[in-house]
């Protein structure tokens, strides 16, 4: 990969000098940062950067995050990769040398490495270590408010914030199904696979669902292993990735203009720099419209559910693009009665399009089948295979590509407690109620990136970090400026916010279905519109005039 010869030692012992580091063992730091994925990992260079001190606590064996952990066949990028990159660092971004159009995992993880090696993050990452509880801690006339912070390897440590960056896609769900461990075979989950190579040579492989992670690995394990069969219980939309190597002219042409390019991205609804065609997929004529359509499915991957502006929040429009995709699907795959079952009959984007590579064409293959569990669900897991309406689907290995807790799952997994011993669990039990969905009511100093009512998920992630991470830290210089002890969101503001996201979700189709953005794939998780959907300029202006104001809607003391 060439992105492995850019390393530049000598910024780091420049940085090193600057930094305010994470002081003695047992002190009372400035910040602990849970998780060191894309968001932790800016987060402790920047705090460091602005003089605090920091220590981050990581459960996996190196950064990277959801990138360290889904290291399944296929797993990419569905942002291309010159906007799916930090911009905080020019020279980083000069510097790095993205090989293809989307990244696979092991280049984006390579690069976050090489992030936390070139700015000498990891003498403040504690790896293998997961932060189980957490406790606020009143101001006394002897310490000031703080957070009490409990690992998993029995240690307690003391910070006077917590920046929860633990991932929003990072809690997997594996579904109880009855006899799960019963099987004789080996299972995997996508969001936890093997470090070492798994061959699936000869063998006779299960994957059960068809989201974003089965959609990119069912091709890759079909092209291995002796017969796949695939368990879908909701067919989704997929367009094509269109990936391909990027040419080193092309990037350094996005280089020359990067500043540009970050620019107009800031300006997108998503974070990225597209423009729709049009405002209204309704305003021209039916040919122009699949002119369009052929252009955008050709060429722009997840961006085709913006060609037009109104496609998320018209159902009429939305169905125009929803049927092209789905004539599409009934010409890339030869027999009927399977393209009926891969056609989705929701509006396309409702839940979270997926961006493939020769997906739909993997079910002519002769090793391929799909079992439709949409009516009659798995029955069991016997030790010989999966059950379905009594029969037996005899296989070696389960794929569960079953997705995740989304985020408020990782949140949820720790004890955390706030003012007067309020868990967080018992504040969401209606369903989580964020500031901005970057602090929670009764848990002062307590931040949380991509928290649930930023648009995390909708948007470009590492953009959205480093919004987050920097309005944080501009908030703690703030405090620090003026020797402010805690800050705390207010619960009428908190709540006004949920207000406004729901009537918001409501104008786009995404609130119209069963999907992980409304808790609806996890039993007994609270409804509710979890990102927010306004997109980013908004939700950008919005967090600027709160600073503007005064922090308006923090309680400040
Ligand atoms: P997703 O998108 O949540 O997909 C999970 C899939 O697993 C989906 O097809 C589910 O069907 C299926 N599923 C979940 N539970 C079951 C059970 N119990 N039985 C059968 N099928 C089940 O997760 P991914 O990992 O693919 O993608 C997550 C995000 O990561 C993705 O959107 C990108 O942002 C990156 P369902 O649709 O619920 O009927």
């Amino acid at each position: 990969m060439r992105a492995a010869d850019t390393r530049i030692p000598a910024a780091v012992s420049k940085l090193a000098e600057r930094d305010a580091g994470s002081g003695p063992p047992g002190a009372l730091l400035d910040v602990i940062v849970v998780g060191a994925g894309f968001a932790g990992v800016y987060a402790l260079y920047k705090f460091r950067r602005l003089g605090f001190s920091v220590q981050a606590f990581e459960a996996g064996g190196d950064v990277g995050g959801t990138w360290y952990w889904n290291r399944y066949p296929g797993c990419r990028c569905d942002i291309e990769s010159i906007y799916y990159s930090y911009q905080f660092d020019d020279d980083l971004q000069q510097e790095w040398e993205w090989t293809e159009r989307y990244a696979s995992q092991p280049e984006i993880l390579s690069y976050i490495r090489h992030v936390a090696d070139r700015f000498d993050l990891r003498r403040d990452i504690q790896f293998n270590t997961r932060v189980t509880a957490a406790t606020f801690q009143e101001a006394t006339d002897k310490t000031p408010s703080h957070w009490t912070v409990i690992t998993n390897d029995g240690q307690t440590h003391k910070a006077r914030f917590c920046v929860m960056a633990s991932g929003v896609l990072s809690t997997p769900n594996l579904p109880d199904i009855p006899g799960r461990d019963t099987f004789a075979g080996t299972t995997y989950h996508t969001g936890q696979w093997p470090h070492e190579e798994v061959d699936f040579t000869d063998l006779k492989v299960a994957v059960i669902g068809t989201g974003s992670s089965g959609i990119q690995c069912i091709p890759l394990i079909a092209a291995q292993a002796r017969h796949v069969s695939v368990f879908q219980r909701t067919p989704n939309y997929a367009v094509p990735a269109s990936n391909r190597p990027l040419d080193p002219d092309e990037l350094d042409d996005v280089k020359s203009r990067y500043g540009e390019i970050r620019a107009a991205s800031k300006k997108g609804f998503t974070a990225l720099p597209f423009k729709p065609a049009g405002r209204s997929a309704l305003a021209v004529s039916e040919q122009q419209r699949e002119d369009v359509y052929e252009r955008w499915w050709g060429d722009h991957g997840l961006a085709f559910q913006g060609a037009f502006a109104d496609l998320l929040f018209d159902a009429q429009a939305n169905r125009t693009a929803s049927d092209f995709v789905r004539r599409k699907i009934r010409k890339l795959v030869d027999d009927e009665k399977v393209a009926e079952l891969l056609t989705p009959d929701f509006p396309l984007g409702c839940k979270r399009m997926c961006v493939d590579t020769d997906y739909y064409p993997t079910y002519n293959r002769g090793n391929v089948s799909l079992v439709d569990i949409s009516r009659d669900p798995i029955d069991g897991i016997v030790p010989e295979g999966i059950r379905v309406g009594g029969r037996v689907h005899a296989v070696d290995a389960i794929v569960f590509a079953t997705g995740y807790d989304a985020i408020t799952g990782a949140l949820l997994a720790m004890d955390l407690r706030g003012r007067n011993g309020l868990t967080l669990r018992e504040k969401w039990t209606d369903g989580p109620r964020v500031y901005l969905g970057l602090a929670t009511h009764g848990f002062p100093n307590l931040f949380m990136v991509n928290g649930p009512g930023s648009p995390s998920v909708l948007i470009n992630m590492v953009t959205g970090v480093e919004q987050h991470v920097d309005w944080i830290a501009d908030c703690l210089a703030h405090m620090r400026e003026r020797g402010l002890d805690a800050i705390e969101a207010e619960a009428q503001d908190e709540d006004a916010w949920a207000v406004h996201n729901d009537e918001v979700a409501q104008r786009s189709i995404r609130g119209d279905c069963a999907s992980w953005y409304t808790g609806a794939n996890i039993p007994g998780k609270p409804g509710g519109f979890l990102p927010y959907v306004g997109g980013f300029p908004a939700y950008v202006e919005r967090c600027e005039q709160v600073v503007e104001n005064g922090y308006a809607g923090f309680a400040l003391s």
